[in-house]
C-alpha cells in the first residue's frame, strides 16, 4: 500500500457560505486522514502558480479573480488513492450537473457567472499533487 496525499481547497464560495465544516466532515467519512490545515488570503502570484496550465484560457482571468474574492481553506489530505478518491467525491467541474451526493452537485450551481464557482479543488494527479502542496504549504 501507498500512501498518497493530495492538495484540497476550499475555495471562497464553500468558506463564505460556512461549507468548511461539511465539505471537510465528508472527505474524513469517506476515511481520508487530515495532514495540515490552513485559512488563507491567496495572492496573484500563488494562484498563476497554482493554475498555470490554464493561463490563456477565456475563464483564466475570471478565476483567479474568483480565488481572489476572499478567503481559501487549504488541506493535506492522506491516504491510498486519495488523489481520484477526493475528484470523485468532489464531483465533476460543472456543479449544475455533477452528480448528487457529490460535494459539488450536491452544494453547487451555475450562478451565472463567467467562472464556474464549484466550491472545491482537488489535485488531478500525483505529480501536480507534488506540486500544488510546495506552492500552498512551502
Ligand atoms: P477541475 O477544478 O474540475 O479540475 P479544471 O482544472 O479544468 O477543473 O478547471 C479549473 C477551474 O476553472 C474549475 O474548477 C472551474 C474553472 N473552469 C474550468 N472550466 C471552465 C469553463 N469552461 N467555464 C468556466 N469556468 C471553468
Ligand atoms: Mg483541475
Amino acid at each position: 500500500m501507498t500512501t498518497e496525499r493530495t492538495l484540497v481547497l476550499i475555495k471562497p464560495d464553500g468558506v463564505a457560505r460556512n461549507l468548511t465544516g461539511a465539505i471537510l466532515a465528508r472527505i474524513e467519512a469517506k476515511g481520508y486522514s487530515l495532514v495540515e490545515l490552513k485559512k488563507v488570503d491567496a495572492t496573484r502570484e500563488l494562484l498563476e502558480q497554482h493554475y498555470e496550465e490554464h493561463v490563456g484560457k477565456p475563464f483564466y482571468e475570471p478565476l483567479v479573480e474568483f480565488m481572489l474574492s476572499g478567503p481559501v481553506v487549504a488541506a493535506i489530505f492522506e491516504g491510498h488513492r486519495v488523489i481520484e478518491g477526493f475528484r470523485s467525491l468532489a464531483g465533476t467541474t460543472d456543479p449544475t450537473t455533477a452528480a448528487p451526493g457529490t460535494i459539488r452537485g450536491d452544494f453547487g450551481r451555475d450562478w451565472g457567472l463567467k467562472v464556474q464557482q464549484n466550491l472545491v479543488h482537488g489535485s488531478d494527479s500525483t505529480d501536480s499533487a507534488e506540486r500544488e502542496i510546495k506552492i500552498w504549504f512551502q
